[in-house]
């Protein structure tokens, strides 16, 4: 095909569209008026405004997430990526193909020290893949089509390009060329297989970690498959922050908890993990226990490198497609399935995820009449009344810890957690999310102080009309705090936890940006509202008035 001369900024636009992103979420400053100037040009690239930076990229990020595809998102020089940090750090823990971009002072320009100025690539470097400013226009084509291609590369993630004003104005000649896309899918060599195959086979009792790249790679099938075959139970890692197994299988025991000394006593009867595409054991704070059994052998297959044998040492360390690796891994258990695999399972069914149900709904329901409502009670409640093909996002820490025992997931693209825990995720990401899954309804449970990390992004749902229902649980507090600062410090005197003085009008933070919103203090109000809100088909908040645990 024949070579076309662009304009920089032209030629920027369209790359990203030759590398198949349909959105670019952006909050735009001087710098960007140039690709503001050529946005009409391309209307086959969707400009999402989100209203702060940190929105931006959180939607972005919801969006990769949920449509495992490259999304574009813009901020302005040195300060709008200063804002979007929070959230690139999130898009790195997700693992989301990102190409973050920020307009740049012309080359020289910035010498001079202007206004906005800073060297953006050092800012971004710690969070991305790949971080480059672009010192040419003729290099325009390359940088894009290799931040794609690094991007969408397992371990995907996050890359950064600083576009200085010059190399936008600048022209360019662009030859149309097909992206590059790295076939990573590859499995382990038959001899590790067989290895692997003999050594499960051989366990007693064997568990398995179930990870998000189980639902990134549609492998929610072979994974059960192997379960059963094995006789293994399976929990879920540590941060679920995606759907990560079928939470109806019989051989599913529910979550593991993040508290080292809890994880070591729920993996102790087991006599190997078989870690599937999971962060082996990630923690939160400190503790001088060892969350993996001492000794305890460790299958590891994942596509993300760097992940294996990182804190524990791993026999079978596998670095490969989960799914590609299951499908060529069954047929050898199979063959060889242990005659008492048939007794393991059917020994994991009083125990299992949705025998524990069972038993937090008994504990929930007692809860039914007490205001400000219990969160337990809500999030039964809220796993009931939600529409069927719902996809979840939640960050609502206290208020949500009861979901996953209600919540059941049966396809890979039910629920979005916080990934990194840095909050600001959910009310923006619940927006891409929703754009990546149209005609599927969204509902974001947030907390109340989560909320306020990324409140602007209620107008961008507004705007694009987006159905989606926030769940906001106003305990009025950090409550997670307070209650670490009990058991952590043995202090109550808590100072910076209280959201009061004036307490948060939730409702009218959400109307004033095009949401019509509604106060729900009463536990039976809560089930036939989020159907209501749920069913009309655009954005609507719910706030919710849930014990602050401590009385009030
Ligand atoms: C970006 C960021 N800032 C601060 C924190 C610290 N932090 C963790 S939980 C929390 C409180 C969350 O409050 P809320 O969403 O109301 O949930 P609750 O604790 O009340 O259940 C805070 C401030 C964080 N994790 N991330
Ligand atoms: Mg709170």
């Amino acid at each position: 095909m024949a070579k076309i001369k662009l304009s920089g900024r032209s030629a920027f636009l369209r790359l990203l569209l030759d590398e198949g992103v349909s959105h670019m979420f952006g909050n735009p400053g001087t710098t960007e008026l140039p690709i503001m100037e050529v946005m009409p040009d391309y209307p086959q690239l969707k400009y999402v405004l989100g209203l702060y930076e940190s929105v931006v990229v959180g939607m972005a990020d919801g969006y990769a997430r949920a449509s495992n595809r490259l999304a574009a998102c813009n901020v302005h020089v040195a300060p709008g990526l200063g804002n979007a940090m929070g959230a690139l750090y999130n898009a790195k823990f997700s693992g989301s193909p990102l190409i973050l971009t920020a307009g740049q002072q012309e080359q020289g320009h910035g010498l001079l020290e202007p206004l906005l100025y800073a060297p953006l690539v050092p800012v971004a470097q710690p969070f991305v893949k790949w971080a480059i400013e672009v010192t040419r226009a003729e290099d325009l084509p390359l940088i894009v089509r290799r931040a794609a291609k690094v991007a969408l590369t397992p371990p995907t993630g996050p890359v950064f390009i600083s576009l200085p004003g010059d190399v936008l104005e600048q022209d360019v000649e662009l030859e149309p060329a097909a992206p590059t896309r790295v076939d990573a899918r590859n499995r382990p060599s038959d001899e590790a297989l067989a290895r692997v195959a003999k050594t499960i086979l051989a366990a007693k009792n064997p568990v398995i970690l179930a990870g998000q790249e189980l639902s990134v790679h549609d492998a929610f099938a072979e994974a059960a498959e192997l379960a059963e075959l094995l006789g293994a139970g399976v929990y879920q890692q540590t941060v679920p922050y995606t759907a990560q197994f079928p939470t109806e299988h019989r051989a599913y025991l529910g979550a593991l908890t993040r508290n080292q000394k809890q994880v070591r006593e729920a993996l102790a009867p087991f006599d190997i993990a078989i870690c599937l595409g999971a962060d082996l054991l990630r923690m939160s704070v400190y503790s001088p226990v060892d969350p993996l059994p001492e000794g305890m052998p460790v299958v590891h297959v994942s596509e993300r490198d760097w992940e294996l044998g990182k804190n524990h040492p791993t026999e079978f360390a596998l670095q490969a497609n989960v799914k590609e690796t299951l499908r060529a891994l069954l047929p050898l258990v199979r063959a060889a399935r242990p005659a008492a695999a048939a007794e393991r399972l059917a020994a994991l069914a009083p125990r299992n995820w949705s025998a524990q149900r069972d038993k937090a709904r008994v504990a929930a329901l007692e809860a039914a009449e007490e205001k400000p409502i219990d969160p337990r009670y809500l999030m039964l409640r809220l796993a009931e009344a939600l529409p069927k093909d719902a996809a979840v996002v939640e960050e609502a820490l206290t208020s949500s810890a009861a979901l996953p025992a209600f919540l059941a997931l049966r396809d890979p693209k039910s629920y979005y957690g916080l990934a990194s825990g840095g909050l600001g995720f959910a009310l923006p990401g619940a927006v891409g999310v929703s754009l990546a899954l149209p005609g599927r309804p969204v509902v974001a449970v947030v907390g109340d102080g989560s909320a306020m990390y990324g409140i602007q992004a209620l107008w961008t749902a507004a705007h694009e009309k987006l159905p989606i229902t926030y769940v906001i649980t106003n305990n009025r507090s950090y409550r997670i705090l307070k209650e670490r600062l009990i058991s952590m410090r043995h202090s109550d005197k808590f100072i910076g936890m209280d959201i009061r003085e004036p307490a948060i009008d939730y409702c009218a933070l959400a109307q004033s940006m095009g949401v019509p919103a509604q106060r729900i203090v009463e536990p039976q109000d809560f089930a036939p509202a989020l159907r209501a809100a749920a069913a009309s088909g655009g954005p609507r908040l719910l706030e919710v008035m849930v014990a602050d645990g401590f009385g009030g």
